[in-house]
């Protein structure tokens, strides 16, 4: 454990070239600024691309309630049934104190659609994020355990009782906009979240600043009206939810606008003015692999599982399934299918 008299060797040095600076005593740094220090470093080094911290001793209502009861989840009851957890983080983990929330950029371009394709959305393209992030995740839960003795924490990614966009939000990775996804400043919302509860005391990082200002791109472009108010997705309007998440029929107020979206939705990102120039990831694992970014609508109609298997194993695509993903290119392919959807909002990637 380092200890608050080691810390102060850890604290910021005294800035180059002031004379007067050398000798007058520096200031001491708590652990907790320290650990905090710490634990950003080595959240670099193992590839996160950003990193805050939030205390779990602020728990607020951000209406996470209202949303449940006005039934906005849908059919997701493992949403509901793990209500109080999603509330309580020290349900959980019992002495959490700290929430790490990590971001990983996940943006590359879509490589080109030949026709009779469908789309399917950034996220999905590669490895499975869950299996991606959830080891250097755990290797930071483990350095994390490593800064006190007896210390403990709980790391997950997207499917554990974690609300990470409030953890996000209030830990200063970005700002819940419109669309109600994490904005961060420079690599905007295509990033994976993952959090790590801890009972170590760290200094926490300040939210951010909410940057949408008077524009609601968003939410005019969302084809289903999906986006009911600011922060707020009615998921039985959501694309998203029907194409992946949605085992039975998809009503034809989805149906029919869901365009060349086979698996997901990126439209109210692609709408995002933040958007507009996101940096290509470093990550190989999330790059496109052959037919999964446009895959062939006859195939999704007529291939067998063995082909669905070959194209989409280890993706997230599986989530839907080779039952679910048919369902969503038969609608597609009965509606328009010249690949269109988000057209009008390509990026262009920063040069690096
Ligand atoms: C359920 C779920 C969905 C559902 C519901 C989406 C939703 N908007 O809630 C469906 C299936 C529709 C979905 C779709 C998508 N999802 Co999703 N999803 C989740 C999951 C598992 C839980 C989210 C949840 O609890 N929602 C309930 C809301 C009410 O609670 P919340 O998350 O705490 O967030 C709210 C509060 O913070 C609140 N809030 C905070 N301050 C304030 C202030 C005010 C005034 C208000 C009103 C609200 C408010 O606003 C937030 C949004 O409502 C999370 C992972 C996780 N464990 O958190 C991923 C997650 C949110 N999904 C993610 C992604 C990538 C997507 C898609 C982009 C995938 C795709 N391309 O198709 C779409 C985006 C659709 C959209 N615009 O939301 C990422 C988002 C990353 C990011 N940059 O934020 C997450 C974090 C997964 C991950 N680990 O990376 N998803
Ligand atoms: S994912 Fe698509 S359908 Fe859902 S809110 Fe965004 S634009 Fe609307
Ligand atoms: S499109 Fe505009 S309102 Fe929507 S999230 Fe982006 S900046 Fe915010």
């Amino acid at each position: 454990m380092i200890s608050d008299s080691d810390s102060d060797s850890l604290g910021a040095p005294a800035s180059p070239g002031h004379a007067e600076a050398e000798g007058r005593r520096r200031m001491p740094v708590s652990s907790t600024t320290v650990h905090a220090q710490a634990i950003k470093a080595r959240a670099a080094e193992l590839g996160f691309d950003a990193c805050g911290i939030a205390l779990v001793s602020t728990e607020v209502d951000d209406g996470f309630d209202a949303w449940l009861d006005a039934g906005f989840h849908a059919d997701m009851n493992w949403i509901t049934r793990t209500r109080d957890l999603r509330q309580q983080v020290g349900l959980k983990l019992p002495g959490a104190q700290s929430v790490v929330v990590v971001a990983r950029n996940y943006w590359s371009p879509r490589p080109e659609a030949p026709p009779g394709t469908g789309q399917v959305s950034c996220y999905a393209w590669g490895r499975d994020y869950h299996r991606a992030l959830i080891k250097p995740l755990r290797q930071l839960a483990g350095f994390l355990d490593g800064l006190e003795p007896g210390a403990q924490s709980y790391a997950s990614i997207d499917s554990g009782p974690v609300r990470e966009r409030t953890w996000a939000a209030r830990a200063g990775i970005g700002w819940v906009g419109k669309h109600s996804l994490i904005i961060h400043p420079e690599l905007g919302s295509w990033i994976f979240l993952g959090t790590v509860l801890s009972t170590v005391a760290l200094a926490p990082d300040s939210p951010m600043k909410n940057g949408c200002g008077e524009c609601r791109t968003c939410m005019d472009a969302c084809p289903t009206g999906a986006i009911v108010a600011p922060r707020t997705v009615d998921s039985r309007q959501c694309i998203a939810y029907h194409s992946i998440e949605n085992k039975g029929d998809i009503p034809d107020a989805v149906g029919d606008r869901m365009n060349s979206q086979v698996f997901g939705c990126d439209i109210c990102q692609q709408a995002c003015p933040w958007n507009r120039t996101p940096h290509v990831t470093d990550c190989a694992d999330f790059l496109p692999r052959p037919n999964v970014a446009n895959p062939p609508l006859d195939k999704l109609l007529d291939g067998d599982t063995a082909w669905f298997e070959a194209t989409f194993n280890g993706t997230p695509v599986r989530r839907a399934g080779l039952e679910g993903t048919r369902r969503n290119a038969a609608i597609v392919k009965a509606g328009r299918m010249d690949n269109a959807a988000g057209r009008g909002y390509e990026q262009t990637a920063v040069s690096e």
